[in-house]
């Protein structure tokens, strides 16, 4: 499915975004920044050890004591068809919803369409963040992600192309749903 909001195209789709070529993927991290499963666990097993040097660097210089739920950073790619991946930490949502949760989704979204603005990146591709190990529910993590998207792209009007890469086919009818719901 693709669709066009104010000259930004919005790509949903199923797949692995370690094969994605836009010139940023965004890990769904934790906030150690070391790795994990999930796609964090691809990310950093196909895009191999600079990764990893590279957020251990950022945790020594910027975050000692991890990067915050909601904040992002950005590493090169390393072995991946992107050229750099965007971390980002979700909320740890054990089947709850709440203000707090949603508020903390939304920032991990929109400030990772901030940094990649930062970096002059123009085509992005994120997963479903929070919806794994997180377990946020699955139909309103995409609702504020689109929200977060719609918002980004009216008030920057910068990136080009936006993917939803998602793994499965019933997330992506999810996504489907949530968007054609707005
Ligand atoms: N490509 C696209 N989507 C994927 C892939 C992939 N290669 N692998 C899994 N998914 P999760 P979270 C889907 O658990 O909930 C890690 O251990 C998956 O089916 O990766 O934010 C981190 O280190 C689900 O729909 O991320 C953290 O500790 C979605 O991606 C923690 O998990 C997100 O699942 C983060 O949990």
């Amino acid at each position: 499915m693709e669709i066009k909001i104010n000259g930004t195209k919005i790509i949903l789709k199923v797949g692995d975004i370690t094969e994605e070529d836009t010139q940023a993927v965004v890990n769904a991290a934790n906030s150690t920044l070391m790795g994990g499963g999930g796609v964090d666990g691809a990310i950093h097993a196909k895009g191999g050890l600079s990764i990893l040097e590279e957020c251990k660097k950022i945790r020594k210089d910027i975050y000692p004591d991890g990067l915050p739920t909601g904040e992002a950073v950005i590493t090169t790619g390393g072995n991946l068809k992107a050229d750099y991946v965007i971390h980002t930490v979700g909320p740890i949502c054990s089947g709850r919803f709440t203000e707090r949760e949603e508020k903390l989704l939304y920032r991990a979204y929109y400030n990772s369409l901030k940094l990649a603005k930062e970096k002059g990146i123009k085509s992005i591709s994120f997963p479903s963040i929070s919806t794994g190990a997180y377990r946020c529910p699955v139909d309103k993590a995409a609702k504020t992600a689109f929200r977060a998207l719609i918002d980004f792209i009216k008030n920057e009007n910068y990136i080009e192309e936006i993917r939803f890469v998602l793994f499965t086919y019933d997330v992506y009818e999810i996504y489907k749903e949530a968007f054609n719901g707005i």
